[in-house]
């Protein structure tokens, strides 16, 4: 996607012209736009929240404000894949790279009590193991993107 394309995006999105993105413009904007399916609708109105959350305040300029600037947007996009057309894929792999702070490929427990305490879920050092060993279903003792996606049953 190029700079061009972005920006109609993020124009498409931004209902109201304030130059930003609220939570409900971002997240029902996106459900509009890659026209979700109501039988989906609860579990990406969830992904795309978290993306929302994760991305915004990432940069040294933008604090947390739970508003997304055009600038936070690009850096969302920058994450997109580039080779598949399917919705659950893409929309997956954003959140995921968002996640994977160090670009590992894979999301170790770190990077998930991160995510989890940035989307506002406080669990204890038990209860992440927990929910670790949930969601790693080959063992490896990390998330991979196929393993991370169940979680949002996309
Ligand atoms: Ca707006
Ligand atoms: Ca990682
Ligand atoms: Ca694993």
């Amino acid at each position: 996607m190029n700079n061009t394309q972005v920006e109609f995006i993020f124009n498409l999105l931004d209902k109201d012209k304030s130059g930003y993105l609220d939570r409900d413009e971002f997240c029902e904007g996106l459900i509009e736009f890659y026209h979700i399916t109501d039988d989906k609708k609860e579990s990406y109105r969830e992904i795309f929240n978290d993306i929302f959350l994760l991305a915004d305040g990432k940069g040294l300029f933008n604090s947390r404000d739970n508003k997304i600037t055009l600038r936070e947007f690009k850096n969302i996009c920058s994450l997109l894949p580039t080779e598949t057309k399917q919705t659950d894929v893409i929309v997956g792999t954003v959140a995921f790279k968002l996640v994977d702070s160090n670009n590992s490929g894979k999301v170790n427990k770190k990077e998930l009590i991160t995510f989890l305490k940035k989307t506002g879920i406080h669990l204890k050092k038990g209860e992440v193991d927990v929910l670790m060993d949930s969601i790693d279903e080959d063992g490896d003792g990390k998330i991979s993107l196929q393993e991370f996606m169940l979680l949002y049953d996309l």
